[in-house]
């Protein structure tokens, strides 16, 4: 019997959207809480870490996005085969994951200091996680982070790069003006854009981008 499913999360992509594409490319078939910022106060004590998001996965309410993220890709069969293929594409989870932090930090400051701060952002950090996901790719025959087969690893690196090709959301964090250097640079990493078209031609993942509601991150 197909298992019953609910992702609670804000109406954004931010933790939640590698769980829902990790459920979309599978058909998955689940419901969403968009929890509204002015209704999340009162409903915060009764979630397991007092944030989101959460799944409901057949009765177990289980935290932490990256868990939630783990378990679904397992019942995906999108976890990695093996023990070394899911260390490998767990630790280009984590890797990218450690991303979303540094753009608020940049959202943040102040106009004034934002503009070297985007440059450096884009110079190192951006620079840096594209790099190691093309060396690791290069190194595992230059399809999929496991080496193997399509994984939440790969699906990882699509979520980025997708949310680096959004003009508007990035044009939120201040970065509207290295859009086009953002582009190219991307593209000057050619496995792991490879990897980017990989993940988003998948049917179903297609499918769901026509319909996915335009967050604003
Ligand atoms: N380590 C947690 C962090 C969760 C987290 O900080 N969630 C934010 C939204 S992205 C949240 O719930 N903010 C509201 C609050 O903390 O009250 C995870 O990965 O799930």
């Amino acid at each position: 019997m197909a298992p019953s499913v609910k992702l609670a999360y804000f109406p954004l992509r931010g933790r939640a959207e590698l769980i829902r594409l990790i459920l979309e490319a599978k058909g998955i078939s689940y419901q969403e809480e968009l929890v509204a910022s002015d209704k999340w106060g009162p409903k915060k004590d009764s979630m397991p870490f007092r944030s989101l998001p959460v799944l409901h996965w057949d009765g177990e309410v289980i935290g932490q996005s990256l868990t939630i993220a783990r378990f679904v890709a397992k019942k995906a069969g999108l976890a990695g085969n093996t023990d070394i293929e899911q260390a490998r594409a767990d630790a280009i989870v984590d890797a990218v994951s450690d991303i979303a932090p540094k753009l608020f930090e940049i959202k943040n400051k102040d106009e004034s200091s934002k503009p070297a701060a985007v440059q450096g952002f884009v110079d190192n950090n951006l620079t840096t996680i594209l790099s190691i996901s093309e060396n690791l790719l290069k190194n595992r025959g230059g399809k999929f982070i496991t080496g193997n087969k399509l994984s939440y690893g790969d699906i990882a690196i699509f979520n980025l790069i997708d949310l680096f090709l959004t003009k508007e959301v990035m044009t939120g964090f201040g970065f509207g003006h290295v859009l086009e250097a953002i582009n190219k640079l991307i593209k000057n990493h050619p496995l792991t854009y490879g990897v980017y078209n990989t993940v988003k031609n998948q049917p179903k993942i297609a499918e769901y981008l026509t319909k996915r509601p335009s967050y604003p991150f």
